[in-house]
């Protein structure tokens, strides 16, 4: 009867409930809440649809003047053009922005790499969003969005890739970080955007999938001494530095860097490898350009090129990510390079990866990191690459996906 159908449902809610606190995802988030995201309540609601979580609402009726911050601080557009102001932004990140569970490391972006990341083909201005004392003028937070069309499925989305959000230590939970989410999405909304894309090291409603990093010691005895990693049980140092040693050069015939010439090949070969995955941007020549083109310090690309055909068979690139190495005697700066867009159709993945581990060897990378996405998982563990303990949960704002997804259905990587 009735009754009784009410009451399983209150005993499945309460299941679920328990379930949630269990794993930890029943945690309130009274920002998150109130925005249109995948809601915890929702997982594995199948009646929900795939795709926009609300429509678009007119553009006159979004806000025009930004959102109020607390009284001592002011919004600034950051010209990133700008030496000076790209500068201040380093200099905000170099000092606040992520560390380790440890507080051993902390991300040390380039300002080559910021302005790399930030000046995109299309991109806004007004997306790069900093938040000053108005009193000193200082820089003291910040939040980044970049135009970007991402594929779901079969539908191609415009969507705002959203990077860099960053609050001064000493201005720490004071929730300025949801005013500067909401002036993004704001200033998002305004160029007729509705979507967005970002990854995140914490939980929140709700990841479309959960990432892990691995790691491949290029420098084992600087990792060790540094506490990036670990002496094996039964390892010595020498044993360590065999295990890890590489050859001098890479190894397939018609590896070689890429060059502008070669900007349509790529494009075809990447699109065509993307085309298998859930969710993947959607590039074209001119992003394929701005994003894989060789970038001194800031991203590398090889291909391997049929000595006689000439035809380009596999791609793999990398990008540079120093990170600061807090109070050590000996070392301050960790060389990490990350694994970024790779294709294989006539190369081995795993000896494609195994050629790029060498020229990063070669450029003097003390480690190299991958992520468990696309067919990566194919070659980790052969080439030695062990997994770390942090998470990269990835999320979309405002777009539901229907199915739940495995970090190998992911085409997209995120700086
Ligand atoms: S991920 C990198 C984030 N940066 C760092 O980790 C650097 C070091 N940490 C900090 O600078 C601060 O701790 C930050 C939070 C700024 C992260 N993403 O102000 P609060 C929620 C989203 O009191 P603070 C990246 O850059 C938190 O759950 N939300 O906290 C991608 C809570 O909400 P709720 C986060 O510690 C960013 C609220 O903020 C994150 O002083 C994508 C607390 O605010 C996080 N990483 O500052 C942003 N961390 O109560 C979303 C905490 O609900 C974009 N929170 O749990 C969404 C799409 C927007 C565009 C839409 C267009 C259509």
């Amino acid at each position: 009867d009735g009754d009784s159908v009410v009451s399983n449902n209150a005993s499945l809610e309460t299941i679920v409930q328990s379930f949630q606190d269990s794993m930890s995802l029943g945690k309130r988030h009274k920002f998150w809440e109130t925005q249109p995201v995948g809601q915890y309540k929702d997982v594995g609601d199948a009646s929900l649809s795939e795709g926009p979580i609300e429509p678009p609402t007119p553009l006159s009726e979004v806000k025009q003047e930004p959102y109020n911050l607390p009284n001592a601080y002011e919004w600034t557009t950051c010209d990133m053009e700008s030496a000076e102001t790209c500068d201040e932004v380093y200099v905000l990140l170099k000092n606040n922005y992520v560390e380790d569970d440890e507080n051993m490391f902390r991300f040390n972006y380039s300002k080559e790499f910021l302005s790399w990341a930030l000046r995109v083909p299309g991109y806004y201005r007004s997306w790069h969003i900093g938040v000053r004392a108005k009193a000193s003028k200082k820089l003291v937070a910040f939040i980044s969005g970049v135009p970007a069309r991402i594929r779901v499925n079969t539908e191609i989305v415009k969507m705002a890739e959203i990077n860099f959000l960053c609050v001064h230590k000493k201005l720490r939970s004071k929730r300025l970080a949801p005013v500067m989410i909401k002036e993004v999405t704001r200033r998002v909304h305004l160029e007729n955007i509705w979507q967005a894309a970002y990854t995140a090291g914490v939980v929140l409603p709700t990841p479309i999938t959960t990432c892990q990093y691995w790691h491949r010691s290029l420098n084992p005895k600087k990792l060790i001494d540094v506490g990036f990693s670990r002496l094996g049980a039964r390892m010595t140092m020498s044993r360590t530095i065999k295990l890890y040693k590489l050859p001098d050069s890479p190894v397939t015939p018609g590896f070689r860097k890429m060059e502008l010439r070669d900007v349509p090949a790529v494009t075809r070969l990447l699109r065509n490898y993307l085309s298998q995955f859930v969710v993947a941007p959607d590039l074209d020549e001119n992003d394929v350009e701005h994003w894989l083109l060789p970038n001194e310090n800031v991203v590398d690309s090889f291909l391997v090129e049929s000595p006689g055909s000439h035809e380009i068979t596999d791609f793999c690139s990398f990008y540079t990510l120093p990170s600061s190495i807090l109070g050590n005697q000996n070392y301050s700066i960790l060389k990490a390079a990350y694994s970024y867009y790779n294709v294989s159709t006539k190369t081995s993945l795993t000896q494609l990866m195994n050629d790029v581990l060498i020229v990063a060897k070669q450029k003097d990378f003390d480690v190299f990191n991958a992520l468990d996405v696309m067919h990566n998982e194919n070659f980790l563990k052969e080439l030695k690459f062990g997994p770390g303990d942090g998470q990269l949960h990835y999320y979309l704002y405002n777009y539901r996906i229907r199915n739940a997804l495995k970090p190998s259905g992911l085409g997209l990587v995120l700086l």
